[in-house]
């Protein structure tokens, strides 16, 4: 398997089991060097808990980045998720400039919303932002709430192929080059994830647990980073990241004490399988 070093930027929830305490374990067992750079540290994530602290460190990131080109440090990839500010994501459009060797790839998560809604921490600035980033990756793997957001399309709780599909041709059209898009279902127990680019789709379809759990996207988006830099198509790594993401949410269920995210650790042995073979 190739052995590279990838950037991930995201933020430390201390307690949680989202972005960066997700990524890191998940990139690492599937074989990847995993440097990180954490936008934020909270005290927890913000989707269910309350009052929690938030460190913004937007400020350090211009002399972690000189540092590292002082170094002369390059990374094989950047993949991006829950990002600390509007001014940070410019920083972050920096780094890819500097740091990213030529022609590797850009994977952003735009992790910002849900369910039709914003999350707290986020306004239409941060959206205006986001959009800038994303039309400069590779890979975008938003949810459908998050691709209405970043493409203007209204909101739909029911939708049709023909709403998903101008979903998918919108983000398309804004510049990225390779479109995931998760959590779209056709039927009341299924869900799935359409994968489009290099002029073709495909729809991955699976099992829908009825009880949403938080850090799922963090979960599938490293997942399929993982499985994509060692060499899988983007349809295989996202395969892969659903049947995995799915195990993680069928381990979890029915514990409700652990309602804040889901017990992927115990399953890293499944991923790695999968990342494996051939
Ligand atoms: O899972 C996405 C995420 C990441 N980081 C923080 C969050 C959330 C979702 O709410 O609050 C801080």
């Amino acid at each position: 398997m190739p052995y590279a070093k990838i950037l991930t930027i995201q933020d430390i929830s201390c307690v949680g089991q989202c972005s960066l305490t997700v990524a890191l374990p998940i990139l690492s067992a599937c074989g990847l060097e995993t440097a990180i750079l954490p936008s934020a540290v909270l005290s927890t994530h913000t989707a269910g808990f309350s009052g929690f602290t938030c460190r913004d460190l937007t400020d350090d990131i211009p002399a972690i980045a000189a540092h590292w080109l002082k170094e002369k440090i390059t990374f094989d990839a950047i993949y991006t998720g829950y990002l600390g500010s509007t001014h940070q994501i410019d920083l972050v459009l920096d780094i890819i400039r500097t740091l990213l060797k030529k022609d590797a790839p850009v994977i952003v998560d735009p992790a910002m919303a849900d369910y039709g809604k914003l999350y707290p921490a986020f306004d239409t600035a941060y959206v205006e932002a986001m959009k800038k980033l994303a039309s400069s990756a590779d890979f975008i793997l938003p949810n459908i709430t998050e691709a209405c957001f970043l493409t203007g399309i209204e909101y739909r709780e029911h939708y049709d192929r023909d709403y998903i599909d101008a979903l998918a041709k919108a983000l398309l059209k804004s510049g990225a080059k390779n479109v995931i898009l998760t959590g779209v279902g056709y039927a009341p127990d299924k869900t799935g994830v359409v994968v489009v680019g290099n002029g073709e789709s495909s729809y991955y379809e699976h099992r829908k647990i009825a009880k949403g759990c938080h850090g799922t996207g963090d979960v599938y988006a490293s997942a399929f980073v993982g499985a994509l830099l060692q060499g899988k198509s983007a349809f295989d790594a996202a395969k892969i990241a659903a049947d995995y993401t799915v195990a993680c949410i069928e381990h979890t269920q029915g514990d409700d004490a652990h309602w804040y995210g889901v017990k992927f650790e115990p399953l890293l042995p499944r991923l790695i399988q999968a990342v494996q073979n051939a």
